[in-house]
């Protein structure tokens, strides 16, 4: 009586095939990362329990009741030795909502835990939620912060798409149990890519932000801000300042927003970032790099021009085509980092470098000169430095 889908043993077999899937990194790599063939986690690995009825009486036709549209933009941490992702999950019906999924290595496996989380709602339900980015704080909590989104109440009658995002805060201990916090008080009321830092700075929770004077536009405002907070139970961000803005001509030109928390390094702390810049096709999301001041979070002390990451095959198609977005990544203890990214706001996907070759690549590839001239210098001084050789 319990199950009444036709192929059902095809269908476990199929979706515990996918789940263990060995996946093999890419032959190709421009010596900075290596990216993995297989994507990590897809919305064909949610759980056939979240997707069918498995009851004959009530599903009489083995129908698959509930959709699973897409997984992607996951937060990402290291918990009780494995590699954890809490993954965007879409359903057909448009919303998001969050899912632990868990792996032994960090490249394959990765299997959702049985039930997706609950997030505790204030008096005003989300919308929509989600992009959590996961903080280990100091003070010994997990953070999550994500996007939450609501209509925005000033909308004009008719207007059904006019939307308001700011920052959610959860915390918790095991994963599972999540505490809500009030949403993030700011200057601009609108934000979404709220980072917060692992370390206190002066006693302060330190937060980076991205201020934005509508939904989808930055407007004026717009670029990474870092702003402090003095108790995270009361979250009004002050002295909020832009540390990396948006730059004519640049691949981060018409917005952008930090990725995942910070990594600390001997050389300064590692960050890595989505830029956006408009084309005749529409939005084109690419990720790029920085490096700011161990003494002074705000300074950036190094910025390679242009992308670290675009889409490339099938990356560059899917519900929001020509899309990188990461906001989770692992750095290891031997110095591994393990880039969690999602393509084309569709499915997640693995790439792997470590710290070492990171900072390398932070420090040493050249900075943007902003001209067209300006690269042919730089592209002539490496010849004539190689032809030295
Ligand atoms: O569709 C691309 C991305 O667009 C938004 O990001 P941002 O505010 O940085 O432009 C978010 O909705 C994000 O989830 C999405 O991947």
């Amino acid at each position: 009586n319990r199950v009444n889908i036709p192929n059902y043993d095809a269908l476990v077999k199929a979706h515990n095939e996918l789940i263990e899937k060995k996946n093999e990194p890419f032959a190709a790599t421009n010596g900075v990362y290596t990216r993995y063939i297989n994507p990590v986690v897809t919305a064909a690995h949610a759980p056939l329990k979240w997707r069918y009825d498995l009851n004959a009486q009530t599903n009489p036709f083995g129908m698959e009741r509930i959709g699973i549209n897409a997984a992607f933009n996951a937060g990402a941490t290291k918990f009780n030795g494995n590699y954890i992702l809490a993954v965007r999950v879409e359903g057909t019906d448009r919303k998001s909502f969050f899912a632990i999924a868990e792996s032994p290595n960090g490249v394959d496996n990765f299997k959702f835990w049985d039930k997706p989380v609950v997030i505790p709602q204030l008096e005003e339900p989300d919308t929509n939620a989600y992009d959590m980015r996961l903080t280990q704080h100091e003070d010994g909590w997990i953070y999550g912060i994500f996007c939450t989104e609501r209509k925005d109440p000033n909308a004009p009658a008719g207007d059904t798409s006019m939307a308001v995002a700011n920052a959610g805060i959860v915390r918790t201990k095991d994963l599972v149990n999540w505490e809500r916090l009030p949403d993030l008080i700011s200057r601009t009321g609108q934000q979404r890519n709220v980072v917060l830092h692992p370390e206190f700075v002066n006693g302060k929770y330190a937060l980076y932000t991205r201020p934005q004077d509508g939904f989808i536009d930055v407007g004026s405002g717009g670029g990474i801000g870092l702003g402090y907070v003095d108790n995270m139970e009361n979250p009004v961000v002050q002295d909020e300042k832009i540390i990396c803005g948006k730059v004519y001509h640049t691949i981060y030109e018409l917005k952008n927003g930090l990725g995942p928390e910070p990594i600390k390094t001997d050389k300064g702390w590692l960050h890595m970032a989505h830029g956006v810049r408009n084309t005749a096709a529409g939005l084109r999301y690419t990720l790029y790099m920085f490096m700011t001041d161990l003494n002074d979070i705000s300074k950036v002390i190094h910025h390679p021009a242009g992308y670290f990451m675009a889409p490339e095959g099938e990356e560059r198609v899917g519900d929001v085509s020509n899309v990188l977005f990461t906001n989770g990544w692992i750095a290891d203890e031997d110095g591994t980092v393990f880039i969690y990214y999602a393509s084309s706001d569709t499915r997640m996907h693995v790439a792997v470098s470590s710290v070492e070759k990171l900072v390398d690549y932070v420090v040493n590839t050249p900075e943007d000169t902003f001209i067209s001239s300006g690269s042919v210098q730089t592209i002539i001084k490496q010849v004539d430095n190689n032809s030295k050789l």
